[in-house]
């Protein structure tokens, strides 16, 4: 009896003391397991003198008893501290920033471009306008004094949705449609998509394309130049000059084309003692097509007050695809689509 007691205090006193889990368990082994002592005292009850059987056999599973309760108990506590300077020190928090940061993105060079035009313009009097890019042939073709039989509106050159519906091939649609709505002046430049069946490194079936008008009264070639003259020098450098060469188009006359000096080479041709192969040597960039509006495109919205008798006017088209290689030097316009961001990040 003395010795279950001395047992007794010494094992609540190690337990008492255990410092983890790992040690308690240990405890356990040792009073309460198979070899324990006490284990021992409770199989080799049998063997005592009778008298002593019942309160030895009751004193021992006593101290059985309160050693589990205890080890339990302890157990338990020594888990909940466990638990909670293991979640102090791996605490996350959660509302840190996420790592590392991503770069924000730009825009596309195109759209650069396009913004970078349509600035120029807006600083030139005129407003931006857009349209749809699905539109009837009445206002990409017939509107535009393209006769029924041109070659522009074959099924070869263009993307047909039905028999009168078109994919547009140049944004000229939206300038017939605002002046059916607006009488002059009217000071416009149209920005945006455009569709043709052609595709090698200079063509895409779709790129996009800046189309300006002005109509007012006594407008002339020469404003037209002048207004030229302005978007070349804003875009390309205060040096520039332009020339105006005779062309053609179904919607203008008399139609010219324009070309810029070369700012590659500064309008020599010439890079030391190499032909410059921008301008292949002839110191001119050809950048645009325009001309003063034919009457005959008045005729079409005459109801608003455009009589070729008392108002003219200019108008202008140009790739911003080809603007923006020629203003950066990319040398094939399918780049500008293919969304390789090794090509997009330069710019
Ligand atoms: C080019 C040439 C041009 C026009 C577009 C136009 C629009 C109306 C009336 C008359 Cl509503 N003309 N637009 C005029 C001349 C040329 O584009 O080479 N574009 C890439």
């Amino acid at each position: 009896m003395a010795d279950l007691q001395a047992l007794r205090e010494e094992a609540e006193s190690a337990i008492a003391s255990a410092g983890s889990a790992a040690e308690l368990e240990e405890l356990r082994v040792r009073y309460l397991g198979r070899k324990a002592e006490l284990t021992q005292t409770l199989r080799g009850i049998g063997e005592l003198a009778p008298e002593e059987r019942g309160p030895v056999g009751k004193a021992a599973n006593a101290v059985r008893v309160a050693l589990e309760a205890q080890l339990t108990q302890r157990t338990q506590e020594l888990e909940a501290s466990e638990l909670d300077s293991r979640l102090a020190a791996d605490r996350i928090d959660v509302t840190l920033p996420g790592d590392p940061p991503s770069p924000a993105g730009h825009l596309h060079i195109v759209s650069q471009t396009r913004r970078e035009m349509e600035d120029i313009f807006i600083g030139l009097g005129f407003n931006v306008v857009e349209g749809p890019e699905v539109e009837f042939d009445h206002y990409n073709f017939t509107t535009l004094n393209i006769p029924p039989n041109h070659p522009a509106r074959a099924l070869q050159d263009t993307f047909y949705l039905s028999p009168d519906v078109v994919l547009r091939t140049h944004t000229s649609p939206m300038q017939t449609r605002s002046m059916e709505v607006k009488a002059p002046p009217i000071y416009i430049v149209v920005p945006g998509r455009v569709y043709r069946r052609d595709s090698d490194a200079s063509h895409t079936p779709m790129f996009h394309q800046l189309e300006g008008l002005a109509v007012d009264e006594s407008i002339t070639l020469a404003d037209l130049r002048g207004v030229l003259l302005e978007f070349a020098r804003a875009m390309f450098g205060p040096e520039r000059e332009v020339r105006l060469r005779s062309g053609y188009f179904p919607f203008t006359e008399p139609s010219v084309e324009v070309d810029i000096s070369c700012f590659n080479c500064g309008g020599s041709g010439w890079i030391g003692s190499q032909r410059d192969s921008l301008c292949k040597g002839s110191g001119w960039i050809e950048i645009l097509g325009s001309g003063m509006v034919d009457p005959n495109v008045y005729g079409f919205v005459s109801e608003m007050g455009y009589d070729p008798e008392k108002v003219s006017g200019f108008a202008f088209g140009m790739g911003i695809d080809r603007i923006a290689m020629l203003k950066y030097g990319i040398p094939d316009l399918r780049l500008m689509f293919e969304n390789d961001l090794r090509f997009l990040e330069q710019f």
